[in-house]
């Protein structure tokens, strides 16, 4: 497609589709969008964001991960439609313009390239990476139990063929090593923004522990007023908590490590819906979902934007 009018937001899309709709994206925004290979997967695929600038060096930042787990299909979905409406209301859209001018925003899209791939050719319930383990026939790694915070903890696993394999220690999996030295070489980051699916939720730290973290009011005020915003569009019904508290006790996750590392503003969504379709969301939810989120997106980068 020569010009994103012509892609359909509202299908899922495999990864050469959406790489290549990043050109596009790029092409027909060229003073506000670049991409950025951030390293390859383990199966050597690039893996790219999507920065969105208006000036400056090294600016404050938000950053948004999507699809860490291949098989969260809306997720990555959700991401390319969030990725065109940042395009397209840059400019028109008063509050988001304010933000772009004083901050930028990246997006990993598609966080787990080699298990989105996977999900379509092979397996469309797989997780995790697609990394060999030595000493079993189990592959992968849960990219969302890597992470060092509270690496090992209660609520990740240390076998290879469970879903939440922790792996073999702290950023082993290359994926999660690329995002984690992009953050630390960039270094003003503001906001780290996971999104997964599904169970409608809106979570901050922590996962690996049940005790509160230091901000939790503050989050939890910021949590409640963006899911307030996403529920007044159609009517979704969300939940907001810490992660331990609200969905179960997790270790290794992203979330806790960019808290943990000081970016403050650290959430993660659990998209629509809560288990009718469950991962195999009807492609009609797709919009009206990205379309619910970008509200509560907005708050939060506003409220950063602010603070
Ligand atoms: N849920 C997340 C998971 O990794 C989560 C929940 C989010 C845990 C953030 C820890 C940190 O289990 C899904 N659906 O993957
Ligand atoms: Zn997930």
């Amino acid at each position: 497609q020569h010009n994103t009018r012509d892609f359909n937001f509202g299908a899922y899309h495999p990864l050469e589709t959406i790489y290549s709709w990043m050109d596009t994206l790029v092409d027909q925004h060229p003073n506000l969008v670049t991409k950025l290979e951030i390293g390859r997967s383990y199966e050597n695929r690039p893996m790219y964001v999507l920065k969105f600038s208006t000036g400056g060096t090294n600016r404050p930042a938000i950053w948004m991960d999507l699809g860490i787990h291949s098989r969260e299909w809306v997720s990555q979905a959700t991401g390319v439609w969030t990725a065109n409406k940042i395009a397209t209301d840059y400019d028109t859209d008063a509050s988001l313009t304010a933000v772009l001018k004083t901050m930028d925003i990246y997006m990993l899209i598609v966080a787990n390239p080699d298990g989105y791939v996977f999900s379509h050719t092979n397996d469309r319930m797989w997780r995790k990476t697609r990394s060999p383990n030595s000493g079993s026939v189990c592959v992968g790694v849960d990219p969302n139990r890597n992470w060092d915070a509270g690496f090992g903890g209660p609520g990740a696993s240390t076998n290879p063929c469970s879903e939440t394999y922790q792996g073999s220690s702290a950023h082993s999996e290359i994926e999660v090593k690329n995002i984690v030295n992009l953050i630390q070489s960039h270094g003003n980051f503001k906001s780290f923004i996971s999104v997964h699916a599904y169970s409608q939720l809106l979570m901050y730290p922590y996962g690996y522990t049940c005790r509160s973290a230091a901000d939790q009011a503050e989050l939890d005020s910021v949590g409640r007023a963006a899911v307030q915003k996403l529920t007044s569009l159609y009517g979704t019904t969300y939940k907001v908590g810490n992660i331990c508290t609200i969905i179960y006790q997790a270790s290794g996750g992203s979330i806790d490590w960019s808290y943990d590392v000081g970016i403050k503003y650290s959430f993660a969504f659990e998209l629509r819906d809560t288990g009718r379709y469950g991962f195999i969301l009807p492609a009609d939810q797709i919009i009206p979902t990205a379309s619910e989120t970008w509200l509560a997106l907005k708050h939060i980068m506003e409220y950063v934007h602010d603070h």
